[in-house]
């Protein structure tokens, strides 16, 4: 029996754009992601995120869900835009007014607030002035931290910088298949180091507002597999891959250096010289914990010069790689079995990052801020939703927590992506991951199988077997 004691902390995760809408509403601001999901064939079906969940107008029943859920709890994000509509200045008191009131709700049904920064929405002003490639934006944040901090303060309870910086700098400056949807590999790796130089600069701004604020950023690892583990240049490419896309982040958060085989790597692209004196020291801040989102494996070889970089992570197409300084490295798809994304299951590999994060930081506690699948739920005629995959999904990255945890990783917490069905990024609609269905027409909220199974570990504490999934009396929905 696999059982959670009562510190140990399940929630469930969302951010701003994905679920909010009401993007023109009560002052909020333009984001690149307006501009990005309005761009013709950008997004799948031209989806944007302009009505989304309409989460915006329907927060309290969605606090509903999150109380009755019975999560310790919720992780959301707030978007920039909304508070501080261009970036800079004034704040604008409606939209801080939403989360505080947000956060009194969650506070008052006994769920913990984790409040991300930075969850991709960047004001467009700022992305009109440089974007991550302008080294202003990162001061801009942490500006825009210390006034959430000094707004918002005693209402959270730990602070995410930002989230997944590798698919801001990568996906949106070197491949383009994320907002601002730019394609310059230099300018991508000068974001990572603006990326970075935010966090550690909003750390700081928190702690200056908060001194005993609990601060962590939430990273997208890459656990990584040589496509021939006896090939030394298969080899080579796991650590090539390891330096550009967990390295490039964790090395300057938590060690306080680049790495000096990245910086070989990407020498035809960058000297690095936006890397200015004194930066390190503020990159580096102690953290109360590291947020961990883990989805995927990723398989790479060795592959000759001149063989295009293939890019199989189920990202739309794009001719442009995010694989920066990577000309050399192809990307293998791995065995089956695939979510709808088309991303390889693999919960062992969870067990594994989280016990190697452990023994190479074994001071600095981690929580899985997001693990979840998108898969096709089906509707019956009853109006139920099944979902025994994204149940079993969900079943065995928690079993590989618990592993992990028997074997002395100090993790804290799992959230499950995602509350509601939201928007996918450039993905739209059209794939799911929540544990609640979201009607698009009537934008009705129905619990799927995986809702009320994970309503059952919140209540019992003990990983229900697969097939609990009937709804409970004790359950709304
Ligand atoms: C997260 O991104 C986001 O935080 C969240 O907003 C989103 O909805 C959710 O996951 C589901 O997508 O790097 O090419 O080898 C996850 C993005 C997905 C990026 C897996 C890296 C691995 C393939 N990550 N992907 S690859």
């Amino acid at each position: 029996m696999t059982t959670f004691g009562p510190d140990f902390v399940f929630g469930s995760a969302t951010a701003s754009y994905q679920i909010e809408g009401a993007v023109a509403e009560d002052g909020r601001g333009p984001s690149i992601w307006d501009t990005y999901s309005h761009t013709p064939g950008a997004t799948e079906y031209g989806d944007t995120g302009d009505v989304a969940c309409d989460h915006y107008h329907r927060w309290r029943e969605d606090v509903g869900h999150i109380a009755a859920l019975g999560l310790d709890a919720y992780r959301l994000s707030i978007a920039w835009p909304r508070v501080q509509p261009t970036g800079r200045g004034p704040l604008n008191p409606a939209g801080v007014r939403f989360y505080r009131d947000l956060l009194d709700a969650l506070t008052a049904a006994g769920v913990q607030p984790l409040v991300t920064l930075y969850h991709w929405d960047l004001p467009q002003e700022l992305e009109d002035a440089g974007g991550w490639a302008n080294r202003d934006t990162a001061f801009a944040f942490a500006d825009y931290a210390r006034a959430m901090a000094q707004e918002l303060g005693d209402r959270v309870h730990t602070w995410t910088t930002l989230n997944e910086p590798w698919c801001t700098a990568y996906l949106g400056y070197a491949s383009g298949v994320h907002a601002p949807g730019r394609t310059e590999p230099a300018t991508a790796l000068a974001a990572v180091h603006h990326l970075n130089l935010a966090h550690g600069l909003a750390v700081q701004a928190i702690r200056e507002v908060l001194p005993d604020a609990r601060c962590s950023v939430t990273l997208n690892f890459h656990v990584l597999r040589a496509a021939d583990p006896a090939d030394p240049e298969d080899a080579d490419a796991v650590r090539q891959i390891d330096a550009v896309a967990n390295r490039a982040f964790t090395g300057p958060m938590l060690e306080g250096a680049y790495p000096e085989d990245l910086i070989a790597d990407t020498a035809a692209i960058t000297d690095w010289s936006f890397v200015r004196d004194g930066d390190l020291a503020v990159v580096h801040q102690p953290l109360t914990a590291l947020g961990v989102n883990y989805y995927s494996t990723t398989m790479v070889r060795r592959a000759p010069e001149g063989d295009a970089t293939s890019d199989n992570s189920g990202h739309r197409e794009s001719a442009a790689s995010p694989w920066v300084g990577a000309d050399r490295v192809a990307f293998v798809r791995e065995p089956g079995p695939y979510t709808a994304m088309g991303w390889n299951i693999a919960p062992e590999a969870l067990t594994e990052l989280l016990l190697d994060l452990h023994r190479r930081y074994p001071t600095l506690p981690t929580v899985v801020t997001e693990n979840g699948a998108a898969f096709e739920d089906e509707v019956s005629p009853d109006g139920r939703v099944h979902d025994p995959r994204r149940v079993s999904y969900l079943h065995d990255h928690i079993a590989a927590v618990a592993a992990a945890r028997e074997r002395g990783a100090d993790v804290r917490g799992y959230f499950a992506w995602s509350l509601l069905d939201n928007f996918e990024w450039a993905w739209g609609y059209a794939r799911r991951f929540g544990i609640i269905r979201v009607d698009y027409d009537t934008l009705e909220r129905t619990w799927k199988g995986s809702a009320h199974w994970y309503a059952r570990l919140t209540r019992t504490r003990e990983l229900p077997a697969v097939d609990d999934v009937e709804p409970s009396v004790r359950e709304v929905g």
